[in-house]
């Protein structure tokens, strides 16, 4: 495999960062997963707005333009021919001293893997998610914005590290308030009749490209899509419930804390949005030729 690193790209063994590297030392940068499919990077232009977003918003300066960026993305999936894959997009603070001092870090390091994606067994989406709440709050908006993509993910492995303690795969996180926040690397919907419901931005989420994609979809659809506060009992009372992703793509959820949701198998609303939005990611994208 080869790896783009800082304007190169560079054998997977050679691929190596610093100790020093404020990424490593304290979490400083920020990332982007991407698929690509059918020869096409899905979505390509909104994770680089939102790469730089979340630079921006922890004053981290990519040296690099974001026409740049996106030519660097599909030079890295070309050299490594993953016309259906995953890509990780990494800007770190880059080297500097043991202090904390983001200034003294000379020059951001920028990372490109493009890798083969390890979808999720069929299994999963023909029978659904068990999933539960956890006691970890997702961060405050007020500390670490949850719209900031950071590479200090500790927030969302205590929540994973739950629901795994717990004999699931995946956690739904509440907010400061006790909202439903999102899960540790999804963000979720409810179905109630004609309704789709998911948490707003402000409740202190990511905003899912995933997410943004479905929303639209869902609406064509002729669903009333709307971003509205939730709490434990309108996932509970759901008809269906359902987590989108970069990886997961929609996936159906039928059991939260134990509770069944719907009939206890991924609803046909879930089903529906699974199949368009596959139809969607394959029809669209960069081309990486
Ligand atoms: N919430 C959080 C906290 C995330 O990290 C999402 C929601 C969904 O956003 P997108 O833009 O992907 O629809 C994410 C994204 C992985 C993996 O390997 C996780 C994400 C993205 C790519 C891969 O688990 N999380």
């Amino acid at each position: 495999m080869k790896i783009y690193m800082n304007g190169k790209l560079v054998p997977e063994r050679a691929a190596k960062v610093s100790v020093f590297d404020h990424g490593l030392l304290y979490g400083d940068g920020v990332f982007e997963g991407i698929r690509s499919y059918n020869g096409r990077v899905f979505m390509l232009d909104e994770h680089i707005d939102r790469l730089y977003r979340s630079a921006k918003a922890i004053g981290l300066e990519i040296p690099m333009t974001k026409r740049g960026m996106a030519r660097a993305v599909v030079k890295t999936c070309k050299a490594n021919k993953t016309m259906d894959g995953y890509i990780r997009l990494v800007v770190t603070r880059g080297v500097g001293t043991l202090g904390l001092n983001p200034y003294l870090c000379k020059r951001p390091q920028i990372i490109i893997i493009a890798a083969n994606i390890q979808l999720y067994p069929k299994k999963l989406y023909s029978e659904g998610l068990r999933i539960v709440t956890v006691g970890t709050v997702r961060n405050l908006p007020e500390a670490v914005n949850p719209g900031i993509k950071s590479l200090n993910y500790l927030n969302n492995i205590l929540a994973k590290i739950e629901a795994i303690n717990n004999g699931v795969m995946e956690a739904v996180m509440l907010n400061g308030q006790g909202s439903v926040a999102e899960a540790t690397g999804d963000n979720i919907f409810v179905v109630k009749g004609n309704q789709l419901l998911t948490p707003p931005v402000h409740a202190g989420i990511l905003e899912g490209i995933t997410r943004n994609v479905v929303m639209d979809l869902a609406a064509r659809e002729g669903y009333n899509v709307s971003e509205t506060t939730m709490s434990r009992y309108d996932l509970y009372t759901a008809d269906e419930v359902f987590l989108t992703g970069t990886a997961a793509e929609v996936i159906g959820v039928v059991d939260i804390d134990n509770r069944k949701i719907g009939d206890g198998t991924p609803g046909k609303v879930t089903r529906g949005l699974e199949r368009h939005f596959r139809k969607f990611a394959k029809s669209t994208g960069t081309p990486i030729e």
